[in-house]
């Protein structure tokens, strides 16, 4: 049986590698096998990418080549790392996917909708995702977390506040537009709690067969 594709999106800081982590220790206690991997990244060739990606060196060719290598990269990652995970049956939980190009470049980089969505047809195919968390943080919460980690800023956490605050704007109407796949999480409070939210909500859209006990006690 195909495995279940979990992907977390949102803004920067707003905690996805942390969630993405802690989710996949609790799908493991279950004894499922569990694939985590990033966009961009997740595979040799798109990881490569990824360098010209975060570091600006791609940046002044535009947005809409700069959508192209983000499909190259996510082409490279869907074949080599989730189609074969998910085809053995296991679950893969991925940092980033397809709505962060959508709105990463195609709302706030203003590359046609329609570009955008025909490179997701060609690169994801059958592997869309199952269930996608969006992280939900303001803005001056996020940056304070990236703040602290006191890494140098790539390409995007570089843009100025206004982008930032128009970036959450499009997170939260792209889960208002596609309901039963995303789920909108308060990602202010602490990482346990957050991630106590995540699991209830895995468990009843993925793990609890209908009619079977409580999210809430199967989650105890
Ligand atoms: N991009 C990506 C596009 O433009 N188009 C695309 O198609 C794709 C796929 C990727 C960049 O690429 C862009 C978007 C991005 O700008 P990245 O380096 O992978 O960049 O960075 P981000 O995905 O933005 O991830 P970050 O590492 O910045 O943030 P996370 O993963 O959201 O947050 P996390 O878990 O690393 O936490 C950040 C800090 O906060 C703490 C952590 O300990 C850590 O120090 N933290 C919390 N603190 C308090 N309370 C909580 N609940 C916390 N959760 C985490």
């Amino acid at each position: 049986m195909r495995g279940r594709f979990i992907t977390f999106e949102g803004g920067e800081g707003s905690g996805k590698s942390t969630q993405v982590a802690l989710l996949a220790d609790r799908l493991r206690i279950r004894s499922i096998e569990v694939v985590t991997t990033r966009e961009p990244g997740g595979s040799p060739g798109a990881e490569a990418m990824r360098h010209l990606l975060l570091s600006g060196l791609v940046k002044p060719l535009g947005p809409t080549a700069e959508t192209m290598i983000f499909a190259a990269a996510r082409d490279d990652h869907v074949q080599q790392t989730i189609k074969p995970a998910l085809t053995r049956g296991a679950w893969v939980i991925c940092d980033r996917f397809i709505d962060s190009t959508r709105v990463y470049q195609g709302e706030l980089g203003n590359v046609d909708r329609r570009v955008i969505r025909a490179l997701e047809r060609v690169t994801v195919r059958d592997a869309m995702p199952d269930l996608t968390f969006i992280l939900d943080v303001p803005v001056e919460v996020g940056f304070a977390r990236v703040e602290k980690r006191g890494q140098v800023r790539d390409r995007f956490e570089s843009e100025h506040i206004e982008f930032h605050i128009q970036l959450r704007e499009a997170f939260l109407s792209l889960a208002r537009d596609e309901p039963q796949r995303c789920v909108v999480i308060d990602a202010t409070q602490s990482p346990e709690t957050v991630a106590s939210r995540i699991w209830l909500t895995v468990i009843e859209r993925l793990l609890q067969p209908r009619g079977t006990a409580t999210a809430s006690r199967a989650a105890s």
